[in-house]
């Protein structure tokens, strides 16, 4: 992860309006992280409050597999990668790239009559 932070680092902001369908879930996944992250304390993090509310609005099916503050705050506990107590976008965004590794691979075993 580390190697490809380093090898993706945009060069300027003049190629950075987002018009493709994947660029644009990106482009969705920054904003959304940003509508909740900026609520409460540091705006650039999500604490827990602002955890759940996004799991809750933005990932309902998850949310309800993970129902319950223990359920929440061991999440949380496994995301805080670097134990600051808080939700970075980078935290998120493993989360995001797990969840759609995991949906994929459902599909595939379903296609596959797995
Ligand atoms: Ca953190």
């Amino acid at each position: 992860m580390q190697t490809l932070n380093k090898t993706i680092k945009l060069k300027s902001t003049s190629n950075l309006t987002m018009t493709s369908r994947l660029e644009g879930c990106l482009a969705t996944m920054i904003s959304i992280f940003h509508e909740y992250s900026g609520k409460q304390g540091d705006k650039y993090k999500l604490n827990q409050t602002e955890l759940e509310a996004i799991l809750q609005k933005e990932l309902p099916n998850y949310y309800k597999s993970q129902k319950g503050k223990e359920n929440i705050s061991k999440l949380m506990t496994t995301l805080d990668h670097d134990k600051d107590g808080e939700v970075s976008f980078k935290e998120f965004a493993m989360l995001n790239v797990c969840l759609a590794i995991a949906c994929n691979d459902f599909f595939v075993d379903l296609q596959q009559g797995k």
